[in-house]
Formats: C-alpha cells, structure tokens, sequence
C-alpha cells in the first residue's frame, strides 16, 4: 500500500491488528466504534515495546545514551506530527494528554489572557463538550459573551447569525470543530474562518475526528490553533498534540507549571522555556509520543486520502442497509459530506439497550449523547446509537451490525 494509492484493502489492513484475532461472546469482533477510540496496529504496539525495552529514559535531562534515544524518539514524533499536519515549524507542535487537554491549555492561556467583557468567543451547536466548556467557562470567567451558533435545517452551523454576532460583539475566538463525532460532518470551515479573521478573532480547530479520517493542512485550513488526539488516529492513550502559530504561542503564558517548563528559577522570579517546553511540564508522555509517531508513519503510508474514500464508502454503503431496516431513523448529512460516522435510533428501543444486545453478537457500537448535549437537545433526543469507522472497517461488519439490529427488534417485539 503507498501513499499514492487511490483506494485500500480493509481486510490486509485488518490483519495488522491483533484485536481482530478473538472472537466476542463467540462472533467474530465487529468494531465500530472508532470514533470514541480506535484499534491499535501492531506496528505501533511493538514499536513501542521496543522502545521501552531498547531506549527508554527521560527525555531532555540525561546525557547518557538512553537519554539521548529517548529524547530523538520523542522529537523525531514531533516533527512527524508537525509534517502530518503541515505546519510550518515542529516548536509549535506541543504534546499534551488528549484533544481536550489541548483544548484546555488554549482555553485557559489564550483566552483566560485575551477575553474579557465586551468580547466574545463563539462555537456551534455541533461541539463535542471539550470545545465547548472550557471556552463556556472561560468567557463566563472573564466577563465575556459565549455564544453559540445554531445549526440550520441541513444540519450545519446557521452562518446567517454572524452578522449580527459582529454587530453587538467583539469576537475574539472562534471554535469549531472540523468533522462532528456525533453526526460525522465534514464542515466547510472556509467561510468561518475567513469571518473569523475578518473580525480580529483567532479560529480554534478542534481535529479530534478530522486528523484520523482525512489530510490535514494547518496552514491551507488558515486557522490559528488545532487539537489532535492519538488514540483516534492508532496512537496509544495518553497522547495528543496542539499546534498553534508560533507568534502566539510565544506570547502566551503557560498552562501547567513546574519542571522542564522553564528557563530560570530564582526566589523573586521565574522566566519560562523556549517553545515547545514552555507548555510541557513535567516528564512528557516520551513512549505514548513516540507511538504516535508510528502510528502517523502508519497512516501516512496507506494515505489519508484513500482512508477519507474507503469511510466515504463504507458510509455509503451502512446508510442504504440501515435504510432496510424497519422502524430506524438516521441522522446526519449525505455519505459524501461525512466521515466514518453513523449515528441512528431504533424506534422504541433505548439506545443503551441497543448497544447492548448487539455487544451480545459481537458487535461494538456506542449508544449515549457523545459528549455533546447541546446537540442531543436541539435534536430533541437524550441519546443515539453510534457505528463509527475506521481504515479497517470491512463490510462485514456493516452486516453483522444490520443482522444485530433486526435480532434486538425481535427480542424487543
Ligand atoms: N470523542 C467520541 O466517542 P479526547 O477524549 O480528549 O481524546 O477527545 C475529545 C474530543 C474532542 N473533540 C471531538 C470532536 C471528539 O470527538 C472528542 C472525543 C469521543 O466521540 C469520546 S467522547
């Protein structure tokens, strides 16, 4: 498989993840629920086996060989993490727990900062709660406007409202995510970001669902900040990364305080470290880094591009059978406008019930409101159920799915 391949093999690409090799209650694993966390390859779990038991030490404080393998392991991610999303120099690149860490540390130090009354910072109804409350609890913090763009009849966010959002405030952030983990919405983010920079304000990315399921390009995007998690992308837990633009980050004040972060420590005052250790206290995260590292080698070389067309497809493909089945409602935007997402309801039928029954056969979905009850409320639900796909998602298990789902109807009849 290289990079230049226009489509991908689901079942070679399965055989790389040993989480396939067990069956589940006696059925072969139908995993999909990737987009809450995806399966690991094994490329990336001996990758990291190795590393801990060739080259593990703590990074940046050793002069001993380890020390030294350690820290090229971690700022040899870096840089991978900086060329997977094109940004323009690896010190921007800042490692953190999760997407919502990330989310946090722009929150809290570039907003805790730049907000106050007067300003405002505006998201949309489509926000997972890591890009909605901590920018909620920072303007509020600050004496600042949160508000809140409502999505139209299509399921986008309602750009009808910005004018008005100009006229009455100063906009200091826009937020937005870039795929919906909830509805799967590729979002155009052209015109919002354009809008955003016209009105001064930066424009917060948050790419949790976007980096594992398409090409990512910080600077053709234009936005001012971004958020990844790699355990959705076939990273380890732990791990994730914020880039932001240089200019900023250095203007900014740290997050988290303590060691590694700093330049000098005296009794009267502290002065902090060149970026990226400014905003990474304490010892990092060196093997979760590193596996992140593998894990975007991993993608890179079976090519976002053909992983974008084989979710493109595979959404496709689960719309028109969970169309078959009787008493389903799906939600969400045609196959061509989402990522591997599928979010629907089974009349009558609790969500959690749902899910379930079909873990009883082996099948892996998620039911609840994913992080994202404003959503949930404007849809007038308490929760959904969720199959989300990933690079080996086969068709398969689009059917034992569909097979689950008439099974819970008859055990609900
Ligand atoms: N969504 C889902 O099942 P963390 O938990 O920090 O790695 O990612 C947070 C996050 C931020 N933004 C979006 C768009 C997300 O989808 C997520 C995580 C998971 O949809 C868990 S709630």
């Amino acid at each position: 498989m290289t990079a230049d391949s226009k489509t991908l093999n689901a079942h070679a690409i399965r055989a790389d993840f040993p989480i396939f090799e067990q069956l589940i209650h006696g059925k072969p694993l139908a995993y999909l629920d990737s987009a809450n966390s995806s399966q690991k390859p094994r490329q990336v779990i001996d990758a990291m086996t190795t590393f801990y038991e060739t080259s593990y030490a703590n990074v940046h404080r050793a002069v001993h060989v380890l020390g030294e393998r350690a820290t090229a392991g971690l700022e040899g991610a870096r840089e991978k993490v900086r060329a997977f999303i094109n940004a323009p120099e690896a010190r921007e690149v800042v490692f953190v727990r999760n997407a919502t860490e990330g989310l946090n540390l722009i929150a809290y130090a570039w907003g805790g900062a730049n907000l106050g009354p007067g300003d405002a910072v505006v998201v949309t109804e489509l926000e997972h709660h890591s890009n909605f409350v901590p920018w909620q609890y920072i303007a509020q913090r600050n004496g600042a406007s949160f508000l809140m763009l409502e999505i139209d009849d299509n399921g986008d966010p309602d750009l009808s409202q910005l004018d008005a959002i100009a006229r009455d405030h100063t906009v200091k952030v826009v937020a937005t995510n870039l795929v919906s983990n909830s509805l799967g919405t590729i979002h155009d983010l052209g015109p919002l970001v354009r809008w955003a920079h016209e009105q001064g304000a930066i424009f917060v990315c948050d790419a949790a669902q976007a980096a594992p399921h398409m090409p990512l390009d910080v600077q053709a995007l234009d936005c001012d900040f971004l958020a990844i998690s790699g355990h959705k992308m076939c990273g380890p837990s732990g791990i994730g990364a914020v880039w932001g633009r240089a200019r900023l980050l250095e203007a900014m004040e740290p997050f988290l305080l303590g060691g590694h972060m700093i330049n000098s420590v005296r009794y009267d005052k502290t002065t902090w470290g060149e970026l990226p250790h400014k905003f990474e206290a304490g010892t990092s995260p060196i093997v979760e880094a590193y596996g992140l590292g593998v894990a975007v080698d991993y993608l890179s070389a079976v090519g976002l591009d053909a992983i974008e067309a084989h979710e493109h497809e595979l959404v496709a493909y689960a719309l028109g059978r969970l169309g078959e089945v009787p008493g389903l409602k799906l939600y969400g935007p045609p196959a061509d406008r989402r990522a591997g997402v599928v979010s629907f309801n089974v009349e009558g039928i609790h969500p959690h019930d749902v899910a379930q029954i079909l873990d009883m056969q082996g099948v892996a979905i998620r039911a609840g409101h994913h992080c994202c009850q404003p959503l949930m409320h404007k849809l007038g639900l308490a929760a959904t159920n969720r199959a989300s796909f990933y690079l080996y998602t086969v068709r398969e298990e689009i059917d034992q799915l569909v097979e689950g789902l008439h099974t819970v109807q008859k055990v609900f009849a």
